[in-house]
């Protein structure tokens, strides 16, 4: 019999979920920024082997919500873990168990459902603090095995996946055996763009982007992307464009790189970016934008 479910994944911004789930799928399906907050979307990534295939859930980090954009990410991330057949504790070794640390895990603990702790970024550490870390994270009120791994450079991953493969219930594959991952195509590429875009930019202006992807045109050889930045103010705008057009260039260069990697193709980027005054605060444009 085969088995298949969902894992959500808590932590706290910045400690690795998304990194992960790249490491688990062995593709980007995920961005990832050492910004907070570059996760805005559950993003579901999906791995097989054999007879087993754990859906992971990718989510934003667990933080207080300061905007209509923030607390949907809060609530989509509850409503997820209520959702899902087991969850994953993320925590950075670097950082050691937190309040922060604390409190998610009571949240998981409370929905009774199976769980599993990851003390992420073990390249990071010798071994004498990672033993403190690895002790701290045991005592934490969650049930759960803990396992020491580190996204990066895949260590401790195989021995955590197959643990969490036998959490999930007996059942048909959820996704088609292949699957990578549930994101359009223009998600996909929007998000690409805007990982781009942030891991360049800094303070306010990270969390002010986003990204609309106008038009996606395949033809033989080539894929034509237009797509749209978004920022909250002209001085943002300002500061994607740079001083002769030399921001929007290196972010047009990088996100391409990434685009033809992605879609196996050469790409051709039309980028331009406009001034969208508070479309954090805005429910319908949220709507629209599928962060629900
Ligand atoms: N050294 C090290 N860095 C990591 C590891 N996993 C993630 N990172 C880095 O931590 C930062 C945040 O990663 P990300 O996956 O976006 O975190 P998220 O906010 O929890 O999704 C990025 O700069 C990653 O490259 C790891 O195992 N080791
Ligand atoms: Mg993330």
């Amino acid at each position: 019999m085969s088995r298949s479910g969902f894992v959500a994944l808590a932590g706290r911004p910045n400690v690795g979920k998304s990194t992960f789930v790249n490491a688990v799928v062995g593709e980007k399906v995920a961005i990832v920024s050492d910004r907070p907050q570059t996760t805005r979307r559950a993003i579901r990534g999906v791995h097989q082997s054999g007879e087993t295939q754990i859906v992971l859930v990718d989510l934003p980090g667990v933080q207080r919500p300061r905007d209509a954009l923030t607390a949907r990410m809060a609530r989509r991330v509850e409503q997820e873990v209520e959702g899902a057949d087991a969850s994953l504790l993320i925590l950075n070794a670097q950082q050691g168990v937190g309040p922060g640390d604390r409190f998610i895990a009571r949240t998981l603990a409370a929905t009774g459902r199976p769980a599993a702790i990851a003390v992420n970024k073990v390249d990071r550490l010798a071994r004498g603090p990672l033993l403190d870390v690895l002790e701290q994270a045991a005592a934490l009120e969650l049930e759960g095995d803990v396992f020491p791994i580190s996204a990066r450079t895949g260590a401790g991953i195989p021995e955590l996946i197959e643990h969490l493969g036998a959490l999930l219930p007996e059942g048909p594959f959820m996704f088609e055996a292949g699957t990578s991952s549930d994101q359009s195509p223009e998600v996909l590429v929007a998000e690409l763009i805007r990982e781009a875009a942030i891991r360049r930019t800094f303070q306010e202006v990270p969390h002010a982007v986003e990204v609309i992807v106008e038009e996606i045109e395949y033809e033989r050889d080539l894929v034509r992307v237009r797509a749209l930045i978004w920022v909250e103010s002209q001085s943002q705008k300002g500061i994607l464009i740079g001083a002769r057009g030399a921001m929007i260039k290196a972010i047009g260069t990088a996100a391409r790189k990434e685009l033809q990697r992605a879609l196996e193709a050469r790409v051709h980027l039309d980028l331009s970016v406009r001034v969208r005054r508070d479309w954090r605060a805005d429910d319908g444009l949220l709507d629209r934008l599928g962060i629900s």
